[in-house]
């Protein structure tokens, strides 16, 4: 990858139900903006079954999958697509640990957590994991492309 595509590289970030409940949108877009990165595309949306279990495919077999999009059901979501320099693992960074206990302070997950009553799924974010899943994510969640200014 060149210079200017890894300074472009996109990926997919989205907040999760609990995340709009507990307040959090709008810390969680500032931490983004002081980083740096440019949000390119914002929607909130009340997501389907279809489009969950297409998100978190890799997930089928896993004990917790039902309980998962039960839960990514349980209220809108906020899907968005930024850009910025490595993005796609600095935004893993500022989440922190998929389990929030276990996430480090100064991360989002981290600074979150209320405590053993907060379920591993209500974590508040999601962001791609890799070049190959963030294309995967953005073009299922934003299928119109309409989001290069
Ligand atoms: P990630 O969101 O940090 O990439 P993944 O392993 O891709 O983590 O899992 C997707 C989502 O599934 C997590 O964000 C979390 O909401 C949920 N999840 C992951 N592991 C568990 C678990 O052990 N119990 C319950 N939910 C889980
Ligand atoms: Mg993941």
């Amino acid at each position: 990858m060149n210079e200017t595509s890894h300074q472009k590289e996109k990926t997919f970030i989205m907040i999760k139900p609990d995340g709009i409940k507990r307040k959090l949108v709008g810390e969680i877009i500032q931490r983004l903006e002081k980083k740096g990165f440019q949000m390119l595309a914002l929607k909130m949306l009340q997501a389907n079954r279809k489009i969950l279990v297409e998100h978190y495919t890799e997930l089928k077999a896993k004990f917790f999958f039902e309980e998962l999009i039960d839960f990514m059901l349980s209220g809108p979501v906020i899907a968005m697509i930024w850009q910025g320099e490595n993005i796609i693992n600095t935004a893993r960074q500022m989440l922190g640990a998929t389990n929030p206990a276990e996430a480090a302070p100064g991360t989002i997950r981290g600074d979150f957590y209320l405590g053993p009553q907060q379920k591993i799924n209500e974590n508040i974010c999601h962001a791609s994991d890799s070049l190959e899943s963030a294309k995967k994510e953005t073009a299922l969640w934003f299928p119109k492309k309409n989001y290069t200014w």
